[in-house]
């Protein structure tokens, strides 16, 4: 009876995790802003989109949020703020193992760009696995992934002095 009772938990644990997982469990994002505060983006509610490209030679589709609808929610100015000085902005994004790199400002607005920089949290219809996830940059105009921070833990917006 106590086994049979322990055996239904870890069926419904098991359950909760595969359906977390099957709905792109949401992860969140540290953004530190120009006052250098830290908010934590919480992902879900974004609008999510995949984009179609060659990973080293390989059709690859990733899925996720786009970096401007992440610095939008942050409150980072984008759209008609981006003129004079705050082009010289950049967004450093950041990995535990210390990695790190920079897109300009205006890689990320839609006034001067098409080109979509994803935090996917899924590739070809999977989770992203541990050693690049939960979330991996994705910006597929770059001819070389080296941008493509994986395990992403922060992105910071910095004015250049
Ligand atoms: N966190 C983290 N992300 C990273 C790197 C890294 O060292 N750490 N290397 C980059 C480089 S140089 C490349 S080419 C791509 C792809 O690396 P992979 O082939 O090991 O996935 O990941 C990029 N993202
Ligand atoms: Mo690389």
């Amino acid at each position: 009876m106590v086994r049979n009772l322990v055996n239904v938990a870890a069926a419904a644990l098991l359950c909760t995790v595969f359906v977390g997982s099957a709905n792109g469990a949401q992860p969140g994002i540290e953004v530190v802003g120009l006052d250098g505060a830290t908010v934590r983006v919480d992902l879900g509610g974004l609008a999510r989109m995949s984009i179609v490209t060659s990973d080293r030679g390989l059709r690859t589709t990733f899925e996720g949020v786009a970096l401007r609808d992440v610095l939008a929610k942050a409150g980072v100015p984008l759209g008609d703020a981006l003129k004079g000085r705050a082009l010289s902005r950049v967004i450093l994004a950041s990995a535990p193992d210390g990695y790190q790199v920079a897109y300009a400002i205006a890689e990320v607005d839609a006034a001067f760009t098409d080109q979509v920089i994803l935090l996917a949290d899924r590739r070809d219809g999977r989770p992203l696995l541990p050693d690049t996830g939960p979330l991996q940059l994705v910006a597929t105009r770059d001819k070389r992934p080296a941008r493509w921070v994986r395990q992403l833990s922060r992105l910071e917006v910095r004015d250049i002095k």
